[in-house]
């Protein structure tokens, strides 16, 4: 049987993906999986039969809902669907996506908009890891504006900006944002900082591994040695990060850290967890971000650098440029009182396409 589901496909900050009203999909999940995997085009490593774009940052699924909550707009539910093989996984968070569901929501109708301002705020419950966000929408009469000036590194032209807050992510996957109780702990001979603000991330010095950092993510992923050390340490990363086995998990993300070369705070390359990514995803940058500035983890011991309370910027370098994260820190130097108050960061989002996304079902 043919099956017809209205969909948008839109690009989220450096991410891409397929986006539903979560009315449109079946309500149990096997159903509902079993026909992403048919629309992406999944498992398959060029994804040739579906809408999928042959690699994790561009086989990502919004499913995005009315709120059932008072103090949110609507509920996001994130999939990441596996290119090559048939899994659906709702056990990480996506920030690029996120981008999206601001104006997805807007042109749904699931938000009202008031056609005399010029942007909208979206309260958005983010359903994988039970944290909210508020997405600020450019409006033009009252439509969903996406042009813009704003630029991303990782995405050739801009866009209008969108703006998105994060108030309480710290432990969101993990329950504590450094979930292994430590700043840095050893696994499998090397120093690693487990955190947790938004999305579980490991972070790793790039010279414990004899690399520079400044390595391009194909080369990365063509060194099946580390390839194989990193998923070894990931592994057992998990088990200390209480997410358990990961095996068949995105996260954690495995972060090689290093110093910076363009005038950022630190430079990364990002196992996500394996294929390189070639930014770094926005969760990841603020869990990044977060580790620069706690003394004492792998990232700061590089660094050297104290912060002291009050709003900063961090700069996260990456394979196509730098990601710029805004918080609201204090306490930086004690592990047990260091808080993170609020996130802030820019991204684009457009509307790439919207009609009927078709698949072959039993
Ligand atoms: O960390 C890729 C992306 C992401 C996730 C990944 C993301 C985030 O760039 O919030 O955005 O790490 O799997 O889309």
């Amino acid at each position: 049987m043919l099956k017809s589901v209205p969909c948008y496909l839109m690009r989220g900050g450096t991410s891409k993906g397929l986006f539903f009203l979560k009315e449109d999909l079946p309500e149990d999940s096997a159903a509902r999986d079993a026909l992403l995997l048919k629309l992406m085009g999944s498992p398959d490593e060029r994804q040739i039969d579906g809408l999928g774009g042959a690699h994790p940052l561009t086989s990502k699924v919004a499913i995005v809902s009315r709120s059932t909550r008072e103090n949110t707009d609507v509920d996001y539910l994130f999939l990441q669907v596996t290119v090559d093989k048939a899994l659906v996984s709702d056990a990480q968070n996506c920030g690029n996506i996120l981008a999206g569901v601001g104006p997805f929501a807007i042109e749904k109708g699931l938000v009202n908009v008031d056609p005399s301002q010029n942007h909208k705020d979206v309260r958005i419950h983010m359903v994988n890891t039970g944290s909210d966000a508020v997405s600020r929408v450019q409006l033009s009469n009252g439509k969903v504006n996406y042009q813009g000036e704003a630029a991303i590194d990782g995405v050739p032209l801009t866009s209008a900006p969108v703006l998105i807050n994060f108030l309480d992510i710290a432990g969101s996957s993990c329950g504590a944002l450094f979930p292994t109780g430590n700043a840095v702990d050893t696994i499998l001979e090397t120093e690693v900082t487990c955190i947790d603000n938004g999305m579980p991330v490991v972070l790793l010095n790039a010279q414990d591994f004899g690399l520079t950092g400044t390595e391009s993510p194909s080369e990365l992923e063509g060194n099946t040695p580390l390839c194989e050390r990193i998923e070894s340490i990931r592994l057992q990363a998990g088990q200390l990060m209480n997410l358990g086995d990961v095996a068949k998990k995105t996260v954690p993300k495995m972060s090689l850290v290093s110093k910076p070369s363009a005038g950022g705070l630190i430079n990364t390359r990002t196992f996500i967890p394996h294929r390189v990514h070639d930014a770094i995803g926005v969760l990841g940058s603020v869990s990044v971000a977060t580790a620069c500035v706690l003394q004492g983890t792998v990232a700061s011991k590089l660094l050297q650098q104290s912060f002291d309370d009050g709003s900063i910027v961090v700069d996260v370098e990456h394979p196509t440029g730098q990601f710029s994260v805004e918080m609201d820190i204090a306490n930086s130097a004690s592990l047990s009182e260091f808080v993170v108050h609020r996130a802030a960061l820019l991204r684009t989002a457009r509307l790439l396409m919207r009609g009927e996304a078709f698949a072959d079902c039993e």
